[in-house]
């Protein structure tokens, strides 16, 4: 079996003495490297402040390598904060809007790109495997090829693929597609995503299908699929049910007595539609007025990238939003709104899932979102809430019982709560048990075999050259 390498922007390092890493991504990962023998490599997720380049440093823990490289503050600047979140990420999420094209910032970002493949090949053996992970490093392949490396590599997309039109808007977009084309393999989370490449490189001209999922682009072919990425179901099921006896989640069911909680958990981001939520859960408690006083809504959002100047906009108006709401419809014994910015532990969070009558996951637009998969994998299967899911997240395209919502229609999502909310019980067990059938099948396991199964597969460099 072939060694197998990782290469993502960040690295989830296990620390000693600290409990396994969270998050089914970083577990899956780890499971298929420790099986085959292998490196993750990535940045460090530190500056080395200076212009000097910086060195890889290894961290072994049994048959995985951890490759890590410190980045100079000006690559941090600009391939990072720079060009992967202020172009790719809001055009990806069809924001053309937000994003903020530099010429500065995109020379940054493929020149961090080809000093990642400088450290990279001469880790490399002949038949090693290559996965690379997400946007921040779409031109590592073609770096690559162009050392002479003919290993496999492939790719997988973890946010949504935009139509050719939002696409295009972006000036590099042709090096982008063409950076796309040198991997072996590119997998998305769906196959809306997946039909948007296709649909913008033959639209274009650049690109032809082929049979078996296989496309030809750039003198290259190259196989092409849609792989959603999922959770541990049957361990995050089993950690949310040991959960609910922690005395945190203890404490928070106790402040809930007499209420039913609703819940959103969001990383601090203007793709997950937080303030739009708010504004849907105000208009239901306006046209319900029952429920006032018997519902809390508790939002959950970790700050991101506070570096990046939407993020930092976004902190301040939704705790003002939160505080507005709060004040206006707020009494002395009740608060509407719970709006965290800390960090929940990751035991807290599964036990608060499984309180929750409903989890709101209502993103304008998202590659898949774990969280309406993890809020299923947590409920109690004798009484189970109820996901209300936007239209536009990747999961929408498997959890099809969950109450499927347009999240730019704020009327929709209030009716949607005020339905969630008295749902008869054996409609939420009907709805939620298939599901959860989905999920137990289809976990980051069955993920990560069918991309890894599929990158062993595909001809390597060299031999699909016939084919052309
Ligand atoms: C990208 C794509 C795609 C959140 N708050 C806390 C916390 N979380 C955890 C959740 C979940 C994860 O963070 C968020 O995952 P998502 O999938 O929802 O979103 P992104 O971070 O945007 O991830 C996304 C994903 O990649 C995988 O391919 O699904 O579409 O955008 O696991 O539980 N965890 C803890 N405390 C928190 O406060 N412990």
């Amino acid at each position: 079996m072939s060694r197998l390498i990782v290469v993502s922007n960040r690295v989830p390092v296990p620390e000693k003495g600290k409990a396994a890493p969270a998050g089914g991504l970083a577990v899956a990962l780890q499971a298929a490297l420790k099986e085959r023998g292998g490196i993750w490599m990535g940045w460090s997720g530190k500056s080395s402040g200076e212009e000097e380049t910086p060195q890889i440093k290894t961290i072994i823990d049994g048959k995985i390598t951890y490759a890590l490289t410190d980045l100079t503050d000006r690559d941090v600047e600009e391939y990072y904060h720079g060009f992967a979140n202020r172009v790719l990420w809001p055009t990806f999420h069809y924001r053309i809007d937000l994003a903020e094209y530099g010429r500065k910032e995109m020379s940054g970002y493929f020149r961090v790109n080809r000093f990642f493949a400088q450290r990279l090949a001469p880790l490399l053996k002949p038949d090693d495997v290559i996965w690379v992970q997400d946007y921040h490093l779409i031109p590592l392949a073609s770096e690559l090829r162009k050392m002479g490396i003919k290993n496999r590599i492939g790719f997988f997309l973890h946010i949504p693929l935009p139509p050719a039109d939002v696409l295009l808007a972006m000036p590099v977009y042709d090096q982008i597609i063409e950076g796309l084309a040198q991997y072996d393999l590119v997998g998305f989370q769906t196959d809306y995503d997946l039909a948007n490449f296709v649909g913008a490189l033959v639209r274009e001209g650049i690109g032809e299908t082929l049979e078996d999922g296989y496309f030809k682009s750039h003198n290259r072919i190259f196989k092409t699929g849609a792989y959603p990425i999922s959770i541990e179901t049957a361990a995050f099921a089993a950690y949310a049910k040991r959960a609910v006896n922690n005395a945190m989640v203890k404490k928070a069911a106790s402040s809930i007595i007499g209420h039913d909680l609703v819940i959103g958990v969001d990383r601090l981001d203007y793709s997950k539609g937080i303030p739009q939520r708010l504004d849907a859960y105000e208009r239901f408690i306006l046209a319900n007025p029952a429920y006032q006083g018997n519902v809390s809504y508790l939002q959950v959002t970790p700050k991101s990238r506070s570096e990046v100047p939407e993020y930092e906009a976004m902190q301040r108006q939704l705790a003002e939003q939160a505080g507005r709401v709060n004040g206006e419809l707020g009494t002395v014994d009740w608060v509407p709104i719970r709006y965290m910015t800390r960090s929940v532990a990751r035991p807290i969070l599964a036990g608060l899932y499984r309180l929750a009558k409903v989890g709101l996951v209502t993103p304008m637009r998202d590659g898949m979102n774990l969280v309406a998969k993890e809020y299923i994998a947590a409920q109690d299967p004798d009484d189970p809430g109820v996901l209300i899911l936007s239209r536009f997240a990747g999961a929408a395209r498997e959890l099809k019982s969950a109450l499927l919502v347009n999240p730019y229609d704020t009327e929709g999502v209030a009716n949607a709560i005020a339905r969630a909310l008295s749902m008869p019980l054996e409609e939420r067990k009907e709805r939620w048990q298939k599901m959860m059938d989905h999920l137990l099948v289809h976990d980051v396991t069955e993920w990560c075999n069918n991309f890894m199964d599929d990158l062993t597969h595909v001809p390597q460099e060299g031999d699909h050259a016939a084919l052309l």
